[in-house]
Order: C-alpha cells, then structure tokens, then sequence
C-alpha cells in the first residue's frame, strides 16, 4: 500500500498571498498568522514570498487566477474579511471570493487556500484572526504548503 501524505515544511516553495484591502484592520492579522506560519512553520524564504494588495474580496479570484497563470508560485493563498451587512452584498462579495479561488485552484492546477473570514460580525472576525479561535491566515499558509507537497508527491 502506498500512502500520500504531505508534510508541511517545504523551504523551496514559492508563495503567493493576495489579500484584501477592505477591513484591513482584521487582515493585517491575518497577514501576519500567514508570514509566521511560512516562515517559521514552513521555512519558507522571506524572498519566496510575495504579497499582492487589491480593493476586496470580491478581487481576490481574478487576482490568484493572475498570479497562478504566471507560473512564478507553487500556491496563493487568498486572505480577507467579508463581514455581514444589512443588504444581500455579503452573500455576492463572500459567494464569488469562495466559488471564484476554487475555479481558480481547479483550473489552473495549483493550491489556492481560502483564509477569507466570512462572518456575522466584527467579533467573530477577530476571534478568527489571531486570538480565540485561532488565525485563518496561518491555517490557510500551512494548507497551501502541505498540498504543494501533496500534489509534488502524486506527481513524483
Ligand atoms: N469587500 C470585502 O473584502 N469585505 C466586505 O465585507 C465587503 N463588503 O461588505 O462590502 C467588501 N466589499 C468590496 C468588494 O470586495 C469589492 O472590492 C467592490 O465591490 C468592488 O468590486
């Protein structure tokens, strides 16, 4: 039997994160789960790792698709805060984010992990970004490393 199972230290993989603008006070966390988690997690090199800045959610999967056409990154990883208003906008910006980085991952054959908050209220985004309930970016940072190493495994 053979087994496939990635581990998550991968020193020579090339990052991407795109990330948010909008409700950035909550994504600079974020952020800096992300940047931990390569580097100290991963030992991922601080060149390795590029950060792309856009408007919002909603810009995220255009971006990943741009940065993983490119063929310059192993895997993008996706980070913003869609926070539930009084309209239907949450359910257009958090619906396209998630459906359009998972075409993105689909279609172009590289991890796009998904740290995007989607959440009812400021609280529950900052507990999700870096105090009780942990941090989103980390979490998404060490996927996209492991199924770098998962998909370089099925492929060896
Ligand atoms: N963008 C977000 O990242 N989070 C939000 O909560 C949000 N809300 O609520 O409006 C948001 N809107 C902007 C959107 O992502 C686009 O940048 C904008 O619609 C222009 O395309």
């Amino acid at each position: 039997m053979k087994v496939i199972e990635g581990v998550v230290a991968a020193p020579n993989a090339r990052v991407a994160i795109t990330i948010a603008r909008f409700n950035s006070f909550i994504n600079d966390s974020l952020l800096q789960g992300a940047v931990d988690a390569l580097k100290r997690i991963g030992q991922v090199a601080d060149d390795n790792i590029t950060v792309v800045w856009v408007p919002g959610a909603y810009e995220l999967p255009l971006t990943a698709r741009v940065l993983a056409n490119s063929g310059n990154y192993d895997a993008v990883i996706a980070l913003g805060t869609v926070i539930r208003g009084g309209t239907a906008h949450f359910e257009y910006v958090a619906g396209e984010a998630s459906s359009g980085l998972g075409h993105v991952a689909l279609d172009c054959q590289i991890p796009v992990t998904f740290g995007v908050l989607t959440t009812e209220n400021i609280e529950q985004a900052i507990e999700r970004a870096g105090t009780k309930a942990g941090n989103k970016g980390a979490e998404a940072a060490l996927t996209a490393l492991e199924m770098i190493n998962v998909i370089k495994a099925i492929n060896a």
